[in-house]
């Protein structure tokens, strides 16, 4: 158990540390002077930025450090410890799991993003993760342009024993594909049912209108599916995940966040921004690519990571 923890935990601190690594020499010249003045927090918001915390956080960051020791002496472990409680302040109110209401069945999570984030792997990881909790699943493959999107969900599908809803053929319409899977689901008194979607279509404007589609129809059946709107981020894009929770949140009303990809990144900075200006729950975080590398997202442990801290 503890093994398995040191092994995802490590992996993870492993991908911050690209971030906090360039951090932690940044502040530790910063703060070679020894005393915090304006100079020092000029660049210390600016290492901020460059870390994808984004520039209202970096500055709000940079003020409350200043605020209580401003001209004093300081080292440099005192400014990271006092960042990563800070940036823990930040993070507690969006670190929240997601929750399978029991009486739904189904709970319906819709799993949207853009191609490549890690959608029909984190469907997967998720299916395992409920099978385990004694949940029964089912996986809808409403990526249905792709053959190769399909047979990836049936992996999982047969890994986790969670039964995987197809179209017959190629192609198809997503939203009738979703439609039979939540009757399917229904009939076999199924808890939980995950909807992998697809990243990319002709343009964004379908993509939008397909989940739109998606998640109208399955309204049809039960006027409060789907209980779940996830996005799925890849932390690899840094800012870029900003304007994907834009767009998406315009087609439909996103409830939540996965974070991918923390394993090996330098940008898993990013995380704090989003929780700063979308304030959207992070319902977990991957660092992986097998089932046990969907974690949860502890605000305290990964604001101590991202410093460079040991926990
Ligand atoms: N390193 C790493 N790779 C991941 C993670 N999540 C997904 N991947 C990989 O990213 C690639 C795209 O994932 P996929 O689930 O197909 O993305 P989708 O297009 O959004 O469905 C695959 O090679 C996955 O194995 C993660 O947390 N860490
Ligand atoms: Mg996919």
């Amino acid at each position: 158990m503890s093994e398995k923890r040191g092994s995802w935990l490590s992996r993870l601190k492993a991908g911050l540390n690209l971030t906090s690594a360039s951090l932690g020499n940044g502040i530790s010249s910063v703060f070679a002077r020894g005393r915090l003045d304006d100079k020092a927090l000029e660049e210390l918001e600016e290492l901020l930025i460059l870390g994808d915390l984004g520039a209202a956080t970096a500055a709000d960051l940079t003020e409350t450090i200043a605020k209580e020791r401003f001209g004093r002496d300081v080292s440099e472990v005192e400014v990271r410890t006092a960042l990563a409680n800070e940036i823990a302040v930040i993070l507690e109110p969006v670190a929240k799991p997601l929750l399978i209401e029991r009486s739904a069945k189904p709970h319906v999570v819709l799993v949207a993003g853009v191609n490549g984030t890690g959608k029909t792997t984190t469907v997967g990881k998720l299916a395992s993760q409920f099978r385990a909790d004694d949940l029964t699943v089912m996986l809808a493959a409403a990526d249905t342009f792709r053959a190769a999107a399909v047979d990836q969900l049936k992996i999982w599908g047969e890994r986790s024993g969670s039964p995987v809803v197809v179209r017959d053929g190629a192609g198809g319409d997503p939203a009738s594909l979703a439609y039979d899977a939540l009757v399917r689901a229904r009939a076999e008194d199924i808890d939980v049912l995950l909807i992998d979607t697809a990243g990319r279509l002709q343009n964004k404007a379908n993509l939008m209108a397909e989940l739109q589609k998606i998640d109208r129809v399955v309204k049809k059946l039960d006027e409060r599916a789907p209980h779940t709107r996830l996005l799925v981020l890849d932390a690899t894009t840094g800012q870029n995940a900003h304007s994907q929770v834009e767009i998406f949140r315009e087609a439909v009303d996103i409830d939540g966040l996965i974070v991918t990809k923390l394993d090996g990144t330098a940008k898993g900075g990013v995380l704090v921004a989003l929780a700063q200006r979308f304030g959207l729950p992070v319902f977990a975080l991957g660092v992986g690519e097998a089932v046990e590398d969907l974690r949860p997202f502890e605000a305290q442990e990964f604001a101590r990571a991202l410093m460079n801290l040991n926990n």
